[in-house]
């Protein structure tokens, strides 16, 4: 370590889903560790991923969509994401350049305004500004603004990667001087059969159509590491009816096998080893009523109480 003073603290990245939270987790953290698809509601616990800014440690803490939640499952996930909020140095609010203020955006600063922590501050960070043009981009920037006392305003695209830097630079000022809270190597904190069943899940969420995602969930059951160096995942799929289960296996499970080869792909790339993975659908269903896999997945099942 040189004699710059250390730095460490934890952002949320919240918003709306398909907001690009995750997205932007990664591009920070410089590896996936939080599952991205074009479809809303996809990340469905607290996410932590680590990066580094110079002397800084920032801690990013990937939340669920917020939006109004119907359902247990979705309670939970909102719950997760204020939780989240309440817990960090620093609150980024992703908002989509080309949504602007929308309902669900506004019912978000409502809240932000009864729930943020004394002191806290609060970023805007304008995203996917790849996909308008720049007259836009300062006209949203004045309402959000007029809107909000935000403490500063990013124009990034976390996907391209504009104005990630600025925004990295400006946290890493913010957070408290202390020691890091991670291993300089460490970029996630999420235990290994987490991060494997989220993959999987990613996967079956790109290829299943409507609803369906939703009301499945994935389960790391065993990981065998083996001699030779490779591991041996197994793992489950619950869905909530027979159709369901035909939907996810496909044709002479065709679709389970698909998705078994694009995760297991992934999974090597993250461990660096060979992988040998088992899918098994399992019909199961009161799966979205069952504490057990909400504590599978990271979510307080009280949380879900109406
Ligand atoms: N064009 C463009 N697309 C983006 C950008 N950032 C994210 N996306 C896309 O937006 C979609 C949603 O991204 P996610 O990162 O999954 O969004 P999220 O906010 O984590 O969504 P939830 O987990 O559902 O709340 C994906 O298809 C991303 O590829 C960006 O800067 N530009
Ligand atoms: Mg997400």
């Amino acid at each position: 370590m040189t004699d710059q003073e250390t730095r460490a603290g934890f952002i949320a990245l919240i918003g709306e889903p398909n907001a690009g939270k995750s997205t932007l987790l990664n591009r920070m953290v410089g590896a996936k560790v939080s599952i991205v698809t074009h479809k809303v509601q996809t990340t469905r616990a607290r996410i932590r991923g680590v990066a580094m800014a110079g002397a800084s440690q920032l801690v990013f803490v990937d939340t669920p969509g917020l939006f109004r939640p119907k359902r247990r499952l979705d309670r939970a996930m909102v719950a997760a994401a204020w939780t989240g909020a309440a817990d960090a140095d620093v609150v980024v609010l992703l908002v989509e350049a080309n949504r602007g203020l929308t309902e669900g955006v506004e019912a978000i600063l409502t809240s932000l305004e009864e729930k943020r922590a004394e002191g806290q501050p609060v970023l805007l960070a304008i995203n996917k500004i790849d996909r308008v043009e720049a007259p836009k981009l300062l006209a949203l920037t004045e309402k959000m603004n007029a809107r909000y006392a935000f403490d500063g305003t990013f124009l990034i695209s976390a996907e391209k990667g504009h104005g990630v830097e600025d925004l990295r630079t400006d946290l890493a000022a913010r957070v408290p001087a202390g020691p890091w809270l991670y291993p300089e190597d460490q970029i996630a904190d999420l235990p290994l059969r987490i991060i494997a069943a989220e993959i999987t899940r990613e996967k079956l969420t790109l290829r299943l159509h409507q609803e369906l995602p939703y009301q499945l969930t994935v389960e790391t059951e065993k990981w065998e590491d083996r001699p030779d160096g490779s591991v041996r995942i197994d793992q489950l799929i619950y869905v909530v009816r027979d159709g369901h289960k035909g939907i996810v296996l496909g044709k002479k499970g065709e679709t389970t096998k698909a998705v078994g080869q694009a995760a297991r792909a992934e999974m090597e790339a993250f461990l660096g080893h060979r992988v040998h993975l088992f899918l098994q659908v399992k019909v199961r269903p009161n799966w979205l009523e069952d504490s057990e896999r909400f504590d599978a997945m990271g979510l307080d099942f009280k949380d879900g109480n109406a």
